[in-house]
C-alpha cells in the first residue's frame, strides 16, 4: 500500500468486484475491493475495501469520488481480439458457404481491393473499431488490406477511438485468382516499411505497426525472408496464418517443397519469433507445436471461422498441453461475429464437439476460456507485461459489467453468486451489459458522441 512522492495523481477508483484471471487461477473473484487508476492509466493500488478511508489519505482522493459498482456489476479485464480482419466487417454474417481457398478468391480478394477508395475504407474502419470496442474489446490484433494509406487509417481511428491495436498492412506479391489485388516483391518492401515508419512516426500510446505476410500461399519466398528481416531488425510483432485447413496444407507442401511443415515455411524465413502470432493452427502436428514452444510463437484460436467455413477444430487443451501461447480471435469474417463473447463460446462448443468425437478428450471450462480471452490473448500478443488482469503497474483495460440491465438478456434468481453471474454473464450477455469501457485508463464507451 506504499506510494512514493514522484507518484501520478488518482483519475478513478471503483469499490466492489472484480473478477480476473492469473497464471495460476483461471478465475479470481476480488469482492469488497477497492481499485485505483492512476492518471497515467495505470492501475495504482488494488485492496481491501476496508482500507479506503487510509488509501484515500495515502493517494489523495475523496472517498465521494468513488465509483461504487451495484450488486449485479463487476469490473473485468478488457478482451484480446488476437485475429480479426478489419478489412472484411463489411461483409461480416454473410458469405459462410466456401471452404477457405474458394472463399478466399470469390469474397475476400474483391472485397479488399476496394480499400483503395479511402473513403470506403474510413467508413468500414469507423464501424469495425466502434463495434468492437463496444462489445469490450480494447485490444485487437487486425489485419488491414494491401493499402497502406487505408491501413494507417484504421491504425488513426483506432487511436481516436481509444482502442489498443496492432495494426497490419497485409503484404502479398501472390495471386492468381484476383491478379489485381497483390503487390510486386519491391511495392511490398518498400510499402511496408513506409507503413511501419509512418505509423510510428504518428506516437499513438498504444496503436502499433505488426509485420503482415497474409500466409504462405500468396507470398513468394523472397519476399517472405524481407518481411522477417523487416520485422526482426525492428522489434516488431509479426502475424499470419496457419495450418487452418487441409488443402490449405497440401498447396503449401507443393509451393515450398524444401521446407517439412507448414511451420517449417515461417521458421526458415525468420517469422517466428516471440512476438509472433498465428491463426488458426487447427492442422498442425505436435512437432510443429513444439517449433512454436522453442520460439515462443503463439497461436490465435478462430473457432466460429474454423466452423463456419468448415476448416477445422483445433485442439485447445492439446496446445495448452505443450505450453503453447495461445489467444482467442474473432476472425471477422471468416468468423460471423465481432463479438468476444461469441469467441468464448464457440471455443467452448469446438472442445465440446472434440470431447463427442473423444471422450477422453478434457472438455474446456468456462473458466479457461475466460482466461484465453483476457490473459491468454495479452500473452499471445506479448502485452501481458501492459494489459491482461488487474495487476498493480498494468494499464487499466477494462470492462464494467452489469449482467442486470432493464430489458437484458439475462434473468437472475435468488442465490446467485459472482461466479454464477460471470458464467451468465459469459455465455448470454451482449454488449447491452458492457456499460462501460476503459484502455489504459480512458473510457471509451459509451462513446463521447452518443
Ligand atoms: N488465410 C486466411 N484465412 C482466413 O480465415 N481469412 C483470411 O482472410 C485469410 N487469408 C489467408
Amino acid at each position: 500500500m506504499n506510494r512514493n512522492d514522484t507518484a501520478a495523481r488518482i483519475a478513478h477508483v471503483f469499490s466492489g468486484t472484480f473478477v480476473h484471471s492469473t497464471p495460476r487461477a483461471a478465475v479470481e473473484i476480488l469482492q469488497n475491493c477497492v481499485l485505483g487508476v492512476d492518471d497515467e492509466g495505470k492501475i495504482a493500488f488494488i485492496e481491501n475495501d476496508q482500507d479506503v478511508v487510509s488509501l484515500s489519505k495515502i493517494w489523495g482522493f475523496v472517498t465521494s469520488d468513488i465509483k461504487q459498482l451495484g450488486r449485479y456489476e463487476f469490473l473485468m479485464p478488457g478482451m484480446v481480439d488476437t485475429h480479426i480482419h478489419a478489412s472484411q466487417y463489411s461483409y461480416t454474417g454473410t458469405a459462410l458457404d466456401l471452404p477457405l481457398l474458394e472463399w478466399l478468391n470469390t469474397y475476400t480478394f474483391p472485397v479488399e481491393a476496394k480499400y483503395k477508395d479511402l473513403d470506403f475504407a474510413s467508413n468500414v474502419y469507423t464501424k469495425v473499431v466502434r463495434r468492437t470496442l463496444k462489445n469490450g474489446t480494447t485490444t485487437a490484433c487486425y489485419f488491414a488490406t494491401i493499402h497502406t494509406d487505408a491501413s494507417l487509417l484504421l491504425g488513426e481511428l483506432a487511436d481516436k477511438f481509444g482502442q489498443r491495436a496492432l495494426v497490419g498492412k497485409v503484404c502479398m506479391d501472390c495471386n492468381s485468382a484476383v491478379p489485381q489485388y497483390k503487390e510486386s516483391p519491391s511495392e511490398c518492401k518498400e510499402e511496408t516499411n513506409r507503413f511501419i515508419k509512418e505509423l510510428l512516426k504518428k506516437e499513438y500510446p498504444n496503436v502499433k505497426p505488426v509485420v503482415t505476410p497474409r500466409f504462405a500461399p500468396s507470398c513468394s519466398s523472397s519476399l517472405l525472408s524481407e518481411l522477417g528481416e523487416i520485422a526482426n531488425n525492428n522489434k516488431l510483432h509479426i502475424q499470419s496464418h496457419i495450418s487452418e485447413n487441409k488443402e490449405e496444407v497440401e498447396l503449401v507442401k507443393t509451393l515450398f517443397p524444401g521446407c517439412k511443415s507448414y511451420t517449417d515455411v515461417y521458421l526458415k524465413h525468420n517469422l517466428l519469433t516471440d512476438r509472433t502470432v498465428m491463426a488458426h493452427g487447427c492442422h498442425l502436428t505436435d512437432e510443429e507445436l513444439e517449433i512454436f514452444l522453442e520460439t515462443g510463437s503463439a497461436i490465435s484460436h478462430c473457432p466460429n471461422s474454423n466452423i463456419s467455413i468448415c476448416s477445422g477444430m483445433l485442439n485447445v487443451r492439446n496446445v495448452l498441453n505443450h505450453k503453447v501461447k495461445l489467444g482467442l480471435g474473432t476472425d471477422v469474417a471468416g468468423g460471423y461475429s465481432p463479438s468476444m463473447l461469441d469467441a468464448m463460446r464457440r471455443t467452448l462448443d469446438t472442445s465440446k464437439a472434440l470431447t463427442i468425437q473423444d471422450p477422453q478428450h478434457k472438455t474446456l471450462c468456462f473458466e479457461e476460456v475466460f482466461r484465453l480471452a483476457t490473459l491468454g490473448g495479452s500473452e499471445a500478443l506479448s502485452l501481458d507485461d501492459q494489459i491482461g488482469n488487474f495487476v498493480v503497474g498494468k494499464d487499466f483495460d477494462a470492462l464494467r459489467v452489469n449482467v442486470c440491465i432493464p430489458d437484458g438478456p439475462i434473468d437472475l434468481f435468488p442465490g446467485e453468486g459472482p461466479k454464477v453471474i460471470l458464467e451468465k454473464f459469459l455465455n448470454l450477455g451482449d454488449d447491452r451489459n458492457i456499460t462501460e469501457v476503459y484502455v489504459a485508463g480512458r473510457q471509451v464507451v459509451p462513446f463521447p458522441d452518443t
